[in-house]
């Protein structure tokens, strides 16, 4: 039965009938059963990857699926006949928010790639009822309310899998949900998502995001990350990641049991990415459950089964938990554990630096991955070598072997294809058209820019983008964009290290020259995009900064037409959709060194913006691909940032005092207009952080960063000149393919 008939079978009522709704559950019943037809991946030598991850930042299912099926531009066609839009159907599709920003988001592109080139190999995660959070505004604030994406159809498959999961204080049960994983012309994996048998959505209202950490047979899966700002959050944590690989590893024993894996040789049949340390606790669980089935050297075999991906530098992000938490909540593992961290210590007695448990009996996470995994990788070339000239190179000393680079990718399938069919058909259009293969074929582009027809073609295409954008922001935001502006976007989370308090100072600078006469030739849009962690509160106190000079601008008639400020509620995959093709400044504007790669660069570049930024992550990358005429870098080099650190040398404090200007902007955040539509405590507060700590050092590259913007701006009035840079970095995209990066971690790292 073909796909359209498929979906008729399911749709009960004649399509005249139906409203869109029941056409989009149709749609996704249809979907799920043409993927329940298709074949598993399966990998001749019977080896397996299990990609394990506390998130999957997943995005909106239904377009990708059709593509990935081969039958989108069918269905479009058969719908619009029927004069129905796909586009508006897809707005009844819940976004699940099971990811924090890049990492999640990554682990989604690479479960597309890994299905798509037939690697054998299933996500595991957790079935968050409620996901992060939805971020609200109020008063200007962001609050938090739960975010529920799990109704009566969704994507989800229950299955008769359960295990039981023992804690301390109690044992639990587990119940599996599968979401097919549909790749690319190709066969299907699984995403793996666990849940307990007896949750309860009711402890939690609608107004906020608190509810009894303690009770963990009710709340263990209804959040991602729930706010870890006190004892109760911790612990929390400790139960997820726990639950999350204790269900990991028996579904690994249990598959391997199904095809008659000698457990001795474990390592020859599967491999196990731990993605960050949110999963570390696998190694000692895994070790402990071999040992119930009498494997000896137990510690030998897991330790050739896991590979371990680090994604951040920062070391506050780097897990360390108390051994006393972790006895009260995995009471079986602390022995694991400490014979793990015992032979280590022998190992090495005089190099406390290489110890698992510290002298203040907290269990790093890291070091147990990097001890007991096969292989440690970061996610940029920078960052890679970062992590062995500094943060971990007592580590890549005595493993010089395990350390590897693998620079982080995207799925065109989402950020091309489905975010950007004009652009897609512009490329077939331009004979590239076997870049769905092999992206390097986007190289072929080349020649577009010495054709003005072509070169005109995609500044339509970014103003069509634009237009899509206006009408998608009016619909679900009652936005209005000026669809003639200069589009300068800032979406990711939202975090010191990320700078956005920079492209705020930016701001002020801009609507003070506009105050003064001087009138941008073009309007300019800047749009802003992000979640702040619940807890921190520098991080909300700029989001209130950015509504502020949202407010102030827009009630001001001198700037207004000229400058507009946007922060996006409840930023997430679908939003990126709309907004990244539609951009023309990418703002990838972290403090160097501190932004491991960054995908979101990548996904701007793909679709024709020109990057501003640091020499940051893959950023770096980027412009050693594009070369310095067709990229905007500002600011100081990962070097003298890292020497800044290690001699405690930077005092935002001298910058504020001696440079008038600087004073100015930052002065600006407590002026009377700020302070008349604002909080006067948080825009005090954040005043006051700037220039006591200014951790991230805004104040070190603010005056490099507004002159080279204002550089691209001029820019962008040579139009053709423009369209050149952006031809330019859109045939260099290819390397940043998700399917090259899966492709690597395959022929370096799993070997399926
Ligand atoms: C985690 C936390 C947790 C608590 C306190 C503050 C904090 C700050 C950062 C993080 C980052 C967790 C890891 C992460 O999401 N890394 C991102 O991974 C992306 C995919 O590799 C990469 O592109 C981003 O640069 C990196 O930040």
């Amino acid at each position: 039965m073909n796909f359209i008939e498929l979906f008729k079978t399911h749709l009960n009522t004649d399509i005249k009938d139906a409203s869109d709704h029941e056409i989009y559950y149709a749609l996704l019943e249809a979907v799920k059963e043409s993927s329940g037809q298709k074949n598993r991946n399966h990998s001749a030598n019977s080896k397996k990857l299990y990609y394990i991850s506390a998130e999957f930042l997943i995005g909106k299912l239904l377009s990708n699926n059709l593509i990935n099926l081969g039958v989108f531009d069918e269905v479009r066609s058969y719908l619009s006949e029927m004069g129905r839009d796909l586009t508006k159907i897809e707005n009844y599709e819940p976004e699940p928010s099971l990811g924090n920003g890049g990492l999640g988001r990554l682990a989604a592109c690479f479960l597309d790639s890994m299905a798509t080139l037939g690697i054998e190999g299933d996500g595991v995660g957790l079935n968050y009822h409620y996901g992060l959070f939805k971020q609200v505004f109020k008063d200007k604030k962001q609050v938090e309310t739960k975010n529920p994406w799990i109704e009566k159809i969704s994507w989800l498959i229950p299955t008769d899998v359960s295990f039981e999961v023992q804690f301390g204080k109690c044992t639990v049960k587990s119940k599996l949900f599968d979401i097919d994983v549909i790749g690319y012309n190709s066969g299907v994996n699984k995403l793996h998502l666990f849940d307990i048998e007896t949750i309860d959505e009711t402890i939690v209202d609608d107004e906020n995001i608190d509810f009894d950490k303690n009770d963990i047979m009710k709340n263990l899966t209804l959040f991602l990350y729930p706010d870890d700002s006190d004892k109760a959050g911790h612990l929390l944590r400790i139960y997820q990641q726990y639950f999350m690989v204790s269900n990991a590893a028996q579904l690994i024993l249990l598959e391997c049991k199904e095809r008659g894996v000698d457990l001795n040789k474990l390592h020859e049949h599967v491999t196990i990415q731990i993605n960050d340390t949110h999963p570390s606790m696998i190694i000692p669980e895994l070790v402990r459950l071999l040992k119930l089935h009498n494997i000896p050297n137990s510690d030998e075999i897991v330790a050739k089964t896991c590979a371990y991906t680090n994604h951040t530098i920062l070391a506050e992000a780097l897990e360390k938990w108390p051994l006393k938490y972790l006895e009260e909540v995995v009471p079986q593992l602390v022995p694991e554990i400490k014979l793990l961290a015992d032979k280590i210590a022998q190992k090495y007695p005089d190099n406390p630096a290489l110890h698992i448990i510290d002298k203040d009996n907290k269990v790093h996470m890291a070091r147990l991955d990097m001890h007991y995994g096969y292989s440690v990788n970061g996610v940029a070339a920078l960052h890679t070598e970062i992590l062995k000239k500094e943060e971990l190179k007592e580590f890549s000393n005595i493993y010089p072997d395990k350390f590897n680079n693998k620079t982080n990718g995207i799925t065109f399938r989402r950020w091309l294809l489905h975010a950007n069919p004009e652009l897609t058909a512009f490329i077939d259009k331009h004979g590239a058209g076997d870049f769905r293969q092999d992206a390097d074929n986007l190289k072929k582009l080349a020649t577009l820019e010495n054709d003005p027809a072509a070169l005109a073609d995609l500044l339509e295409i970014k103003h069509l983008k634009k237009i899509h954008l206006k009408e998608y922001l009016k619909l679900v935001a009652n936005i209005n964009l000026n669809e003639n502006s200069i589009l300068d976007i800032q979406i990711k989370r939202l975090h010191e290290y990320k700078r956005q308090q920079m492209n705020l100072l930016y701001i002020f600078h801009k609507y003070f020259e506009i105050k003064n006469g001087k009138i941008p030739k073009t309007p300019i849009t800047t749009i802003f995009g992000a979640k702040a962690a619940p807890a921190y509160k520098t991080a909300k106190d700029i989001i209130h900064a950015i509504l502020c000079i949202s407010d102030v601008i827009k009630n001001d008639p001198e700037v207004a037409p000229y400058l507009n400020v946007i922060m996006i509620e409840n930023y997430n995959v679908t939003f990126a959709e709309k907004l990244i093709p539609a951009c023309d400044i990418s703002e990838q504007i972290s403090l160097a060194s501190k932004e491991a790669s960054g995908t979101g660069n990548m996904k701007f570049m793909l679709n024709g913006a020109i990057t501003l930024g640091t020499q940051d992550g893959a950023n770096v990358e980027i412009a050693d691909l594009v070369g310095p005429e067709n990229i905007y870098i500002f600011g100081k080099h990962s070097d003298e940032v890292i020497q800044l650190y290690k001699d405690n040398n930077y005092r935002a404090a001298d910058i504020y005092i001696n440079d008038e200007y600087i004073r100015k902007l930052v002065d600006f955040i407590i002026s009377p207009q700020m302070l008349r539509t604002g909080n006067v405590d948080m825009l005090l507060e954040l005043h006051s952080e700037i220039i006591r700590k200014d951790y991230f050092m805004a104040l070190l590259d603010v005056h490099d960063y507004i002159a080279v913007k204002e550089q691209m701006l001029a820019d962008y009035e040579n139009r053709e000149m423009w369209s050149k840079m952006m031809i330019r970095n859109i045939k260099e995209a290819g390397f940043f393919s998700s399917d090259r990066t899966i492709a690597e971690y395959n022929k370096d790292i799993w070997h399926i």
